[in-house]
C-alpha cells in the first residue's frame, strides 16, 4: 500500500496529524501511548530474562551479551526474537495498542516480521551507529515500520533514538564493505551527504511509542545516565510487502498476518535496494556484533 492508500483508512490509535507526520518525516513519537498495565507486564518479563541471563557466560540464540556481562552485573545487549521467548511478548505484538499503531501506519492488513528488546546500559557499550533498517531485510516495498516502546523514561542523557527527518525519501545507502561483509553502518562518505545535525531525539516517558520507517536514517548515542534504557522493538509491514531475502532474526511468527487479510497481490516499489548477505547461510548476531565487528 502507498501512504496515500493508508491515510484513506480512518485512524485507530494515532491522530491523523501523527500519521501524516510519520509519512512526512519518516518517524513519529507519541508519549505514553502504551498503557501502564502493559508497560508493567513487559517490564516484569524483561526483568525475568535479565535474571535468567546471570547464569550465562556467552551469547546464545536468545541473548546477545555485552563483553562486560557477568552474573553479578548482567549486561544483555539484546533479547532476540522476544515473541518466541514468552507468549506475553506475542500477545503484545498481535493484540495491543501496538497492533493498532501498526495498522495506522501500514494499512488494515498487517504482517508481523520480527521483534527484539534492546538494552542500552550506562557507558559507551551500546552506541548504535547511523544506519537504515531495510538494507538488512529487504522487502518488495518500503512499508515496513519499526515500532518501539520505551519501558522506562528516556531523557536526552539515556541515549534516545535519533532520527534524521526526511531521510526516508533520500537514497538507500550500502551497509557492507567492498568484499560484501556486513557492517550495518552507513559509510562516512555517504554520511557527509546527510544533515545529521537535523536529527530529532525521540525522548519520552514509560509507554512512549516510537515509529521509524524502514528507510529512515537513525542511531543512538551512549547512555550517560545511571540507569538502563530498555527498548522493545517490533517490525510490521503491509501484508502486500514480501521479504525477498531470509530475515536476519526469524521468529516462529515471521510472516504472520496479525490484522486483516493476507495479500493476493504483491506491491512492488521500483526504488532499488542493495542485496544483503544471505543470513540463512551465514547467520546474524545483532546490530551490536555487526557494528562493533563481533
Ligand atoms: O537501540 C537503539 O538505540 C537503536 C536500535 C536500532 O536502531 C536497531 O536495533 O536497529
Amino acid at each position: 500500500m502507498t501512504p496515500e492508500d493508508i491515510l484513506q483508512h480512518p485512524p485507530i490509535a494515532l491522530s491523523q496529524a501523527q500519521r501524516e507526520s510519520y509519512f512526512e518525516n519518516g518517524f513519529v513519537a507519541v508519549d505514553g501511548l502504551v498503557p501502564a498495565e502493559w508497560v508493567q507486564r513487559l517490564t516484569a518479563r524483561s526483568e525475568a530474562f535479565l535474571e535468567e541471563s546471570r547464569s550465562l557466560t556467552q551469547s546464545n540464540e536468545a541473548f546477545d551479551l555485552g563483553p562486560d556481562h557477568s552474573a553479578d552485573d548482567p549486561r544483555v545487549r539484546r533479547l532476540r526474537a522476544t515473541v518466541d521467548r514468552h507468549p506475553e511478548f506475542w500477545e503484545f505484538a498481535c493484540n495491543s495498542v501496538f497492533t493498532d499503531v501498526a495498522a495506522d501506519l501500514v494499512g488494515p492488513d498487517v504482517k508481523f516480521h520480527s521483534a527484539k528488546l534492546n538494552y542500552k546500559w550506562p557507558g559507551a557499550g551500546e552506541i548504535v551507529h547511523w544506519h537504515q533498517d531495510i538494507p538488512a531485510w529487504p522487502h518488495t516495498n518500503y512499508s515496513p515500520v519499526t515500532l518501539g516502546v520505551y519501558l522506562d523514561t528516556v531523557d536526552p542523557e539515556h541515549g534516545p533514538l535519533l532520527c534524521v527527518p526526511g531521510s526516508h525519501e533520500g537514497p538507500l545507502f550500502r551497509h557492507d564493505n567492498e568484499d560484501g561483509s556486513w557492517r550495518g553502518i552507513i559509510a562516512d562518505d555517504d554520511l557527509d551527504t546527510v544533515d545529521l545535525e537535523s536529527a530529532a531525539a525521540l525522548t519520552g516517558g514509560p509507554g512512549t511509542v516510537v515509529a521509524i520507517n524502514c528507510r529512515t536514517i537513525h542511531g543512538s548515542h551512549a547512555n550517560r545516565s545511571d540507569s538502563v534504557r530498555p527498548l522493545l522493538l517490533y517490525v510490521y509491514s503491509s501484508a502486500d510487502a514480501f521479504a525477498w531475502m531470509p530475515p536476519p532474526t526469524p521468529t516462529h511468527h515471521t510472516g504472520d498476518i496479525v490484522r486483516g487479510n493476507p495479500a493476493r497481490t504483491a506491491h512492488l516499489d521500483p526504488r532499488p535496494c542493495p542485496v544483503p548477505p544471505n543470513w540463512a547461510e551465514q547467520g546474524y548476531g545483532s546490530i551490536f556484533t555487526a557494528q562493533q565487528g563481533g
